[in-house]
């Protein structure tokens, strides 16, 4: 019986080191150790041995049981360091691996247009003022004295929400609105975004404008001429020349357009100036008494002159971008070069 247990207790202890894993462990230890164990049914076994055999095998029998139990404990404490190293050498992380870079956003060229442009003028003392994108019949047409039949309200020009409700074609409105709030002196610029029913390859049905004036007394073309000369040469370099060509629009007289030698070919001519040597880029006026009128203020008191500009093609010219539509296309190999 004492050889008995002793083998009992060297092949459980084999198969216990042999045990890969815990569940392995269980079940060699239930079949030693468990109700239906060896150790158990020798333990059980003890009413057929004599009563001198009885506490002698009784007491090898209790030992070898704790010796187990103990090898037991200590392989499954070993088997589990066993397994925290392979999970710790499987999940290892290299900690100098670069990081996910985080790109960050930046501003739509056209919004870094306007904005340089708003900047240059409040620099030189303007406000800036904004406005409704629809906008009545009265704000954007009649008080800057384009009457019912002329030809910039023309249905083709215009998208018509009702009768006398517009979208905005110009940003012009916004000033109208800042004289009817404000008696002279006054200086704003209204940039925003216009609508017109066109689109092709150089018109966007919406594009983005920038407008401005001033009004004070004894105001001239002169001031004119400065302010916007002082602008051009600020946005487009120190030494490009300007050139003020008479023109017509209804709500300035007398008007004229501000060309600059041409960015592309520095006047020589090419296709992006028709060969001129110049591009325009701007229309300006001394405002027209008319529109005075229309927001009250005194004409034989005040003068005052204003201007008008397109912000893409503004952002054409600086950036050497030949088609308009890669604004509106928000195709990212395009944005990511402002
Ligand atoms: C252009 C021409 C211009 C104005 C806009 C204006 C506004 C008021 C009164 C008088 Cl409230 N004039 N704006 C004047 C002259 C030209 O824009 O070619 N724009 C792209």
């Amino acid at each position: 019986m004492k050889d008995k247990l002793n083998k009992i207790e060297e092949a459980a202890l084999l198969a216990a080191n042999e045990a890969v894993g815990e569940v392995e462990l269980q079940q060699v230890r239930a079949r030693y150790l468990g109700k239906k164990g060896e150790i158990t049914a020798v333990m059980k076994g003890m009413g057929q041995l004599s009563p001198e055999e009885r506490p002698l095998i009784g007491g090898l029998a209790n030992e070898v049981k704790s010796r187990l139990e103990e090898a037991f404990a200590l392989r499954q404490e070993s088997l589990r360091q066993e397994l925290m190293q392979q999970k710790l050498a499987n999940e290892r992380l290299d900690v100098t691996l670069p990081g996910r870079v985080q790109r960050a956003g930046f501003k739509h060229p056209i919004t870094q247009v306007t904005e340089e442009v708003v900047g240059i003028f409040t620099a030189l003392g303007f406000g800036v003022a904004e406005g409704p994108e629809i906008e009545k019949d009265f704000y954007n047409f009649e008080a800057l004295n384009i009457p019912k039949d002329h030809p910039a309200r023309d249905m083709q020009d215009t998208f018509y929400i009702s009768e006398d409700v517009v979208l905005r074609t110009h940003t012009s409105p916004v000033q109208i609105r800042t004289m009817l709030d404000h008696e002279p002196p006054v200086r704003v610029v209204a940039p925003g975004t216009v609508y017109r029913r066109d689109s092709d390859i150089t018109h966007s049905p919406m594009f983005h404008q920038i407008e401005g004036f001033l009004v004070d007394r004894k105001v001239t073309f002169g001031d004119l001429k400065g302010i916007l000369t002082t602008f051009i040469n600020e946005f487009f370099g120190e030494n490009v020349a300007v050139r003020f060509r008479p023109s017509f629009f209804p709500f300035t007289e007398p008007s004229a357009e501000v060309d600059i030698q041409c960015v592309i070919c520095g006047g020589s001519g090419c296709r992006v100036c028709s060969n001129s040597g110049w591009l325009e880029i701007l229309g300006s006026g001394m405002i027209d008494p008319e529109v005075f009128k229309s927001v009250n203020y005194d004409p034989e008191l005040y003068s005052g002159f204003a201007f008008g500009m397109g912000i893409e093609r503004l952002a054409m010219l600086k950036y050497g971008v030949n088609d308009l539509r890669l604004f509106f296309e928000n195709d990212m190999r395009f944005l990511k070069q402002f």
